[in-house]
């Protein structure tokens, strides 16, 4: 899979470099470029935004630079996908993180200030699988942490890159529901004891303790999950 991310702070993206990332790269699985949006301006102070059309507050980035990394970075004949990354864009789920982890190449392109002019968005559509996508209801300075949430949660998931392929079946939101309590070692610590049906060897009850488990965590943290809100 290859990733690339457009920002006027490539900077930010450092750290995939390192660790769990860095590992599927050294296995060739992955292969992962931030680009400087800068790069595609041509006057003198490399200028990226504008004030907005029809007012307001804040600053809109201009079309030009955008379409020429995209005219670059997007090769004849093939289809990528293209994320922007904004507030308004559709939830980055679980089973979007499924889907994705599926593509060949995927460009984030990561919005700062009150956003992209939104016809670059439209013109990218003539030539990519373009999606805009929100990591969660709450609002970033730009898209560049939310990419590398994306980036993470979508490598992990690249058929050989986790060791344990259980442990991805299991885990949180895979099913819809959240992940089960986990203990370890001792079986009483501080006081507080390791539920005796886990100790029970009973696979069964085990089984149905953490279904229970799942149901009461997801009820009382996420009713929305269940369709109760
Ligand atoms: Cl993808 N970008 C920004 N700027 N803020 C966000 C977001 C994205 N997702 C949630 N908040």
């Amino acid at each position: 899979m290859r990733i690339e991310a457009v920002s006027i702070f490539p900077d930010y993206f450092q750290p995939l470099e390192l660790s769990l990332l860095g590992k599927a790269r050294e296995a060739g699985l992955v292969s992962f470029q931030a680009h400087d949006l800068r790069a595609w301006t041509h006057d003198r102070h490399k200028t990226v935004d504008d004030t907005p059309y029809g007012g307001g507050a804040g600053m809109v980035m201009k079309p030009e630079p955008w379409g020429e990394a995209f005219d670059q970075l997007i090769p004849e004949g093939s289809e990528p996908v293209v994320i922007f990354t904004t507030p308004a864009g559709i939830p980055f789920t679980q089973g979007l993180a499924q889907e994705l982890a599926k593509s060949q190449h995927i460009i984030f392109a990561c919005g700062r200030y009150e956003g992209i002019d939104q016809r670059v968005v439209e013109h990218t559509k003539t030539r990519a699988k373009v999606l805009e996508v929100s990591i969660g209801d709450y609002v970033l300075n730009g898209g560049e942490v939310a990419a590398m949430v994306m980036i993470e949660a979508i490598t992990r998931l690249i058929p050989g890159f986790m060791g344990n392929a259980e442990s991805i079946v299991e885990e949180s939101h895979s099913d819809g529901l959240l992940e089960y309590p986990s203990f370890t070692k001792p079986a009483s610590w501080r006081g507080l004891e390791v539920p005796t049906v886990l100790l029970s060897g009973h696979h069964a009850e085990i089984e149905k303790w953490r279904k229970a488990q799942q149901l009461e965590r997801t009820e009382r943290n996420r009713p929305d999950l269940l369709g109760y809100l």
